[in-house]
């Protein structure tokens, strides 16, 4: 059975919720998250990072590439569009773009202003990554124009990677009434069954 490490409030809950939408069943090891202010790789998981997965003897950290392995292993064809097709290249965009380019500006906002006790000796720093984040979340608002979900009226696997993403960045006071289509998007997501009891069980 596949075992999760999960700890709330962090990108665990994008696998826990993909196994919610899968209907895979799977094991929960709860952890406590440690705040990584300045050491880093030191939560209590077979990596160091949150989420790791085991299954069958593979440990797999990094969400993207969990995501990418679970829905190839359990997703009988769900959750993604077939590979070698103009809307495979468009869902690999989106699963890459969420980790890779929304994220990373208001991780660092999260780190500056939450994990380190220095943040405010940054203030220009805080302001550029803010205008950073805004940038991202600009692109996906655009792009959401044309359907309910990243790939139009199919839910897949991306909006799994992008909605964590976009929930961080209103955490983090990114999303406001500018981003009308990014908040709709997210309360489609929000209200999905398997969110809600991704959430139930995994709390936060
Ligand atoms: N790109 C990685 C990032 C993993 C990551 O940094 N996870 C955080 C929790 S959301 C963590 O484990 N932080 C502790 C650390 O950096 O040591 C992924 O998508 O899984």
């Amino acid at each position: 059975m596949i075992k999760l490490w999960y700890a709330p409030l962090t990108r665990s809950i994008r696998v826990l919720w993909l196994l919610e939408e899968l209907g895979v069943s799977y094991e929960l090891e709860r952890v406590e998250f440690k705040v990584p202010s300045s050491r880093f790789f030191v939560q209590d998981t077979p990596t160091g990072k949150l989420p790791t997965i085991e299954d069958g003897g593979l440990v797999l950290c990094e969400s993207g590439a969990i995501v990418e392995y679970l829905v190839e292993c359990y997703g009988e064809g769900r959750l993604a569009p077939p590979r070698g097709t103009p809307e495979r290249g468009r869902y690999l965009q989106w699963i890459h773009m969420a980790e890779g380019t929304v994220f990373p500006p208001v991780g660092i906002l999260v780190w500056l202003s939450r994990y380190r006790t220095d943040g405010d000796e940054y203030a220009s720093l805080q302001e550029a990554t803010r205008a950073r984040a805004e940038a991202g979340v600009q692109f996906v608002e655009n792009e959401l124009s044309s359907g309910q979900y990243l790939l139009g009226d199919d839910f897949s696997a991306a909006d799994v990677m992008m909605g964590f993403s976009l929930v961080a960045a209103r955490f983090m006071d990114v999303i406001d009434d500018r981003y009308p289509a990014v908040q709709a998007y997210l309360s489609r997501l929000e209200q999905r069954p398997a969110y809600r009891e991704a959430i139930k069980i995994g709390g936060g």
